[in-house]
């Protein structure tokens, strides 16, 4: 098949997702175009059966906001009638639905009808998109698309809610690539962060305010009272100076280090022993489930759709949003002995399998068999 794959090209869930499906449906012989503004960050080297599309978006004098959307579609356009795409897959529906139903109808006006198949991600329905600013479009594009998936029954639920949808969401659960995430802790490095074996704490995201990184901080603070540990924040975001302010007024700092963003994530969460995810809300919480890839148990809210993921008392454990000291006290009674540890990793790291790559790949390749 000729697939093109419209995201966000940076760190976010959104753009991971995609951008591992893009490189795992060529893998398997699809040709597979990607239409973004930047190269995505995870499609580094040279893949073949992908091309990258830039999308150029020039200014002019005139344009307080230049017209990225208007850009977008005719990009999409040019790139479905030049490699004759089969299908147009987009992700996270602002503005990549509405854009992809502008080029559908212009493609329709030349003879040729492209599926569109829109993937809802998460706060495009439940906290962009809701937004009365987008709501009217987004619902209508959504609405407009050939197929809509949703990353978690949560997800679909919500959007059911929100929205007045007039076509079945299907649930396809993100997935992740448990054989790259499954790898041998690299000691040196693991020594230079925890020099006297102190247990890994980590937490990875955007810092923006519905991760709640404060709560994060907080626990870690509780935690460490009772036994050594260190802290690694990997990504960055607004939220990061309110974190850092945090630590430094709870003494904790000296053992807290914010990494920034990083690709290597198997090679970080390698050296790990707990993963914590505060937020308000996840759809699905792709970062949590990466970690338990790799073998790293995840302390979460129950928000949204995590409680489809981490499984409590088995893969780590769950409790209501700004709960600390629960998640605390649920923190050490993970980290408290080696044989414990041990038995929450390994549940983790089996109950990945379920998410992973090679279950749900297919699931998108049928999807796509159904418009062709
Ligand atoms: O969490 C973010 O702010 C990033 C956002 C995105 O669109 O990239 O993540 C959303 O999509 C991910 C991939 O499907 C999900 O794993 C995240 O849970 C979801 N984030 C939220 O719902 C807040």
């Amino acid at each position: 098949m000729r697939i093109g794959i419209v995201c966000y090209p940076t760190f976010g869930g959104s753009g991971v997702l995609a951008t591992e499906l893009g490189k795992a449906l060529a893998q398997k012989g699809h040709l597979v175009h990607f239409i973004t503004y930047q190269q995505p960050v995870r499609l580094n080297g040279f893949i073949p059966n992908i091309s990258y599309h830039e999308v150029q978006v020039p200014t002019y004098p005139l344009f307080d906001y230049p017209p990225y959307e208007t850009a977008l579609a005719s990009t999409m356009v040019d790139v479905i009638k030049n490699n004759h795409l089969d299908l147009l897959h987009v992700h996270y529906a602002i503005p990549h639905a509405s854009a992809a139903y502008m080029a559908k109808q212009i493609l329709i006006k030349e003879g040729k009808n492209i599926p569109v198949i829109t993937t809802l991600h998460g706060t495009d329905i439940t906290l962009v998109g809701r937004d009365k600013t987008y709501a009217p479009v987004v619902a209508f594009s959504i609405n407009q698309s050939d197929a809509i998936t949703a990353v978690s029954n949560n997800l679909r639920d919500e959007t059911f809610k929100i929205f007045n949808i007039e076509k079945e969401i299907e649930v396809i659960y993100n997935f992740v690539d448990v054989a790259r995430f499954t790898r041998k802790p690299i000691d040196a490095f693991k020594k230079v962060i925890a020099p006297n074996g102190e247990r890994i704490l980590i937490h990875a995201s955007n810092f923006r305010k519905i991760k709640r990184v404060q709560d994060v901080v907080n626990i870690f603070f509780q935690v460490t009272k009772e036994i050594p540990g260190k802290l690694l924040f990997v990504g960055d975001g607004p939220e990061r100076s309110t974190a850092e302010d945090l630590a430094r007024e709870l003494g904790v700092f000296d053992e807290v280090r914010f990494v920034g963003k990083q690709e290597q994530m198997e090679d970080i969460l390698a050296i790990a022993d707990l993963f914590l995810l505060t937020s308000d809300y996840e759809s699905f919480g792709l970062a949590a489930l990466e970690a338990m890839a790799a073998g790293v148990p995840v302390i979460s809210t129950n928000a949204g759709g995590l409680g489809e993921i981490n499984i409590n008392g088995v893969t780590g454990y769950l409790a209501d949003v700004g709960d600390v000291n629960t998640m605390s006290q649920q923190a050490l009674s993970i980290l408290k002995d080696d044989k414990t540890l041990k038995a929450f990793k390994d549940r983790a790291a089996e109950h990945a399998k379920k998410f992973d790559i090679h279950n749900i790949i297919p699931l998108y390749e049928n999807l796509y068999e159904r418009f062709l």
